[in-house]
């Protein structure tokens, strides 16, 4: 710690400096680098407000999801005015299902201009975590970056919590760069996974640091579920698939940057990637930086890894730690509208792999929504990978829920990706690549190579019986497998009346 100037506080003392309706933009993208300590005494204090009989709720700005002490604390205590981005918190996702809570589902990569460009009104307060902080006002971040840098940059005030789990020697592995606004937008000069255009710190006025707080815990991040069969065979489908681009000559030999999304599925086809042989080792420019990646860096399949969270569990984490130096030429953490820029998505030529809930015969997506209503988590980076992306290919089960949901249906009850961006669906069932395929075409592929048995009779009979059209569909009964779901908590053996 070299600030001598900067005053150590406790978390209360930094709680106590918090108004009501404040807006503050805390560290943390995924629970990687996010705030423990002082939301926790923010949510502490809004309970002992709202005791008291007082208002007491905060605008809550992250780079993605977050914590249990950040979400979850502050969930618990009804102290979210409202959130954006992204959230995975089982209490505040019940908040905002039940409309208590405000939440703006936004591309990641929109989010830091948009507060740079006042869109989200006044931030108060940047509350961010880092492993150093010096009287000049150079902050080091610890494992995400996100839009901590915005933050600093806008917020009327920073306070800093200085987590000593994450040693100082974390500096260099952030390239720290903020874009001008337009007009005055320069190009990103980025043209390899590793290329760095910025600088190893965030840079603030120190006069706008009013503390520290001390702590000294480890990410919150949880363990992941063991792949199984199903997981496996879409990891291995999505490697077979790829291979046979390599021998097509549509992937160069050299290959290009894997962009993988997050969760249990996503760990399991990089996994796979890294297990198939016809795969050449390889670069990640992706968005969260999972516990498989550093596996297959280990194993010298992955050469180089560009995020924007290092999203490790503990384990992972501390070896990672022992060997810090070992890493420092292998990972980098940026800014999250560089890590999830369109413009560098296009330039590198990325390979986008992301998870859908939900799709439909026609090849739109629904990433976010459970039966068009409930919101999961949020669209994340998925959006600006998919839409920009060499190839953009979904990956899920066939089917939820013990085979009671269908994850291919006539008609996406909530659409994140459309079918002019979605190229590629792969389910444990097979591969459908529909590009250069027109509606039909596509449809035919889906349900043939994609959906499950249980539902291809029903699959089947709905295209047939939806004739007319360019995209033949039957509003009627586009909805009726959701339908029956809500009505018998099964959606199969749907009887089509067309
Ligand atoms: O719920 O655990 O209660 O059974 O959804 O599903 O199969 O464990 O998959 O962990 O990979 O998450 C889309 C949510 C998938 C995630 C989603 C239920 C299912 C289970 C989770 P249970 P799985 P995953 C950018 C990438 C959007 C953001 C994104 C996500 C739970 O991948 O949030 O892409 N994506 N970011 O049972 C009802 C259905 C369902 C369903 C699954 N059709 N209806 N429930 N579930 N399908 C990262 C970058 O790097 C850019």
């Amino acid at each position: 710690m070299t600030a001598n100037r900067i005053k150590e506080m406790t978390a209360e003392e930094a709680a106590a400096l918090i108004k009501n309706e404040d807006v503050i933009g805390f560290s943390g993208f995924t629970p990687a680098g996010a705030c423990k300590v002082i939301p926790t005494a923010i949510a502490k204090k809004a309970m002992a407000e709202h005791e008291a009989g007082r208002p007491f709720k905060v605008g809550v700005v992250t780079g993605a999801s977050t914590g249990p002490s950040l979400d979850g604390a502050l969930a618990k205590a009804n102290a979210v005015l409202f959130r954006t981005p992204y959230q995975s918190n089982a209490d505040l996702r019940k908040q905002i299902n039940s409309g208590e809570t405000r939440f703006f589902d936004m591309h990641l990569s929109l989010l830091p201009q948009y507060v740079r460009y006042g869109f989200l009104g006044k931030f108060n307060w940047a509350i961010v975590e880092a492993c150093d902080v010096n009287d000049n006002g150079e902050i080091t971040l610890t494992t995400s970056v996100g839009a901590s840098p915005t933050f600093c940059d806008v917020a009327d005030k920073i306070i800093v919590e200085l987590n000593t789990y994450h040693p100082k020697a974390l500096r260099g592995f952030h390239d720290i760069y903020l874009p001008d606004s337009p007009p005055n937008r320069k190009e990103l000069r980025i043209f390899k996974a590793d290329d760095r255009i910025g600088t190893e710190v965030v840079k603030v006025d120190p006069a706008k640091i009013v503390g520290y707080v001390v702590n000294h815990a480890p990410d919150e991040v949880a363990e992941f579920k063991e792949s199984n069969p199903i997981t496996q065979k879409i990891g291995e489908n999505t490697a077979r698939f790829l291979a046979g681009e390599i021998a097509a000559g549509r992937i160069p030999r050299e290959f290009l940057p894997i962009q993988s999304g997050v969760g249990n599925i996503a760990n399991a086809v990089l996994g796979a990637l890294g297990a198939n042989p016809e795969i050449p080792q390889f670069s990640l420019y992706s968005e969260v930086i999972q516990d498989s990646v550093i596996d297959l860096m280990d194993a010298g399949r992955i050469r180089f890894a560009s995020g924007t969270s290092l999203t490790v569990t503990k384990d992972v984490m501390d070896r990672l730690y022992k060997d810090l130096s070992g890493y420092r030429s292998k990972i980098l953490l940026r800014p999250q509208e560089i890590s999830n820029s369109p413009e560098l998505v296009r330039r590198l030529g990325i390979i986008s792999i992301n998870t859908a809930l939900e799709l439909d015969i026609f090849g739109n997506v629904n990433s976010t929504h459970v039966l068009g209503k409930n919101i999961m988590n949020g669209i994340g980076g998925s959006g600006d990978f998919t839409r920009n992306a060499y190839i953009s290919i979904f990956t899920c089960p066939s089917v939820a829920k013990g085979g009671k949901i269908s994850a291919i249906v006539p008609l996406c009850s909530h659409m994140d990706h459309s079918e002019h961006s979605v190229q590629v669906i792969i389910t444990e069932q097979g591969i459908a690549d529909l590009r250069g395929k027109g509606p039909v075409e596509r449809a035919r592929l889906i349900i043939e190579n994609c959906a499950n048995p249980d539902y291809r009779g029903e699959l089947r009979d709905y295209l047939k019986a939806s004739k007319d059209g360019h995209t033949p569909q039957t509003l009627k009964y586009s909805f009726a497998m959701h339908e029956k779901f809500l009505e018998t908590g099964d959606m199969r053996g749907v009887k089509w009346d067309i």
